[in-house]
């Protein structure tokens, strides 16, 4: 299996954790010197970089949370004056203001040089034509596996998402060879393929490389077998990078992460206690490399465990286990991130004051869809018919303003849904396969 950075995939737990350490010594001082947020936070509590000797010491600085994010929104985060950022890209955060990650010249750099190990390790090699099916903007995931597959030397196709027809017709005439996407945008080109009478066989695809959302084993068993290829998981998110943070090798058993450049912790999500190798709890990661944005003990929200033996393909570095669950009520719909607080806040709105609401999460076909069904109040049902139905307009197209997401919405009978045991309504109810 072919390794594209060996000397930092293969190191030995001690030279690794050295590494670590004094990499995370000098962002700790960085962050200090430049971002405000970090000076107020270490000073508060008397922390030095100097204190950090080991990396257990990293439990005693305070976790970074996505509220920080959007106390700083824009930039105030940012670890260089803006002149040095190259790049700008942005994802949903918990209010309808988003998450604003820069990079520099240097970021971009080292951002493509990760993923093109993620690439390699799922076996993308220069001979590779690799298809983005990926959103081209200021979502991560379209650049990011971009930029590494061109660092790798393969020909990259930018599709960008949607055109499912032409995506297939670029696949049999470019003689696409590994596909870059969503597992379920990768399911969607599997079953319009199949409504087209395509058989998988007449293509030339091989890899396929899915992350953006979390999938199961099953789903991995049926896009390899419908789509005829080899399917690999990779991980990242905003705050941190983007895709790049860790990634499949062909041994599909655990995602490795880039500890050169992040430090994975697992947490106890409810007391922040950070828990031994093999546990099962909320993903934390400190970068270690990047200039603009650096983060120091983000909390991810995503539920992992991380496992330190040596992998087969010969990589030491940790693999954590795949990210099927979260600690908070965040949603993937078609690879957005949404939070029902969102949702809520949008009808809240619309209706001036407190609805009884549901969402309902579907896959139709291959497609997620969202259904958001409010109970009828006083103030609703004394509407006329025609004003009722300029309320749903509205409520739909604040929340498509506000999530990007095009969802439907059906107003019911009130008390109509289900209260649960402590009286209160369920607020997603998420009927989508794994
Ligand atoms: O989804 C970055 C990315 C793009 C990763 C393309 C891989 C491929 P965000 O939009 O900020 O960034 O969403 C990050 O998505 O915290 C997870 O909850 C979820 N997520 C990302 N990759 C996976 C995965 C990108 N492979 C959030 N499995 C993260 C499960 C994933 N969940």
């Amino acid at each position: 299996m072919s390794i594209w950075d060996e000397k930092n995939e293969c190191m030995s737990r001690d030279e690794m954790e050295q590494l670590q350490l004094e990499r995370l010594q000098a962002v700790m001082n960085r962050v200090h010197k430049n971002v405000v947020h970090y000076r107020k936070t270490f000073d508060a509590l008397g922390i030095i970089a100097e204190d950090v000797r080991s990396l257990s010491d990293l439990a005693k600085i305070p976790f970074t949370t996505k509220e920080d994010l959007l106390i700083n929104y824009p930039y105030g985060m940012f670890a260089v004056p803006l002149r040095e950022v190259v790049r700008i890209h942005s994802s949903s955060g918990t209010t309808g203001k988003p998450i604003v990650a820069g990079y520099t010249k240097n970021d971009i750099r080292m951002w493509s040089d990760l993923v093109a190990r993620l690439m390699t390790a799922a076996g993308v090699t220069h001979d590779d034509l690799v298809q983005i099916a990926f959103g081209y903007g200021v979502f991560t995931g379209a650049f990011g596996m971009h930029y590494g597959a061109e660092a790798i030397g393969a020909s990259v196709i930018p599709m960008g998402t949607g055109n499912t027809d032409k995506q297939i017709t670029i696949m049999q005439d470019y003689k696409t060879t590994a596909l870059v996407s969503t597992p379920g945008y990768a399911l969607a080109l599997a079953q319009r393929m199949e409504q087209l009478g395509i058989n998988p066989n007449a293509l030339n695809l091989k890899t396929g490389l899915f992350g953006g959302e979390p999938w199961s084993e099953k789903t991995r068993a049926e896009i390899e077998r419908r789509l005829m290829l080899t399917a690999t998981d990779n991980y990242g998110l905003s705050e941190v990078i983007g895709p790049g943070v860790a990634g499949e090798c062909l041994c599909k058993n655990g995602l490795h992460i880039y500890e050169d450049s992040f430090i994975p912790e697992i947490i106890d999500p409810d007391t922040g206690k950070v828990l031994s190798p093999g546990q099962s709890g909320e993903l934390v990661l400190t970068t270690l490399t990047k200039e603009a944005f650096p983060m120091i003990r983000y909390r991810t929200g995503d539920i992992t465990s991380l496992n330190y033996a040596k992998c087969d393909c010969g990589r030491t570095l940790a693999r954590m286990r795949k990210v099927m669950q979260r600690s908070d009520d965040m949603l993937i719909i078609k690879g957005v991130n949404i939070f029902p607080a969102q949702i809520e806040e949008a009808l809240f709105r619309v209706a001036q004051g407190e609805t009884p609401y549901q969402i309902i999460v579907e896959r139709k076909g291959a497609m997620d869809s969202v259904e958001i069904i409010v109970e009828v109040t006083d103030k609703i049902f004394s509407l006329e018919l025609q004003k009722q139905r300029s309320f749903l307009e509205t409520v739909k197209k604040r929340i498509s303003d506000q999530t990007g997401i095009n969802v439907d919405v059906k107003l019911v009978e009130a008390k109509s849904i289900p209260r649960q045991q402590d009286g209160k309504i369920a607020r997603v109810v998420d009927k989508r396969p794994m």
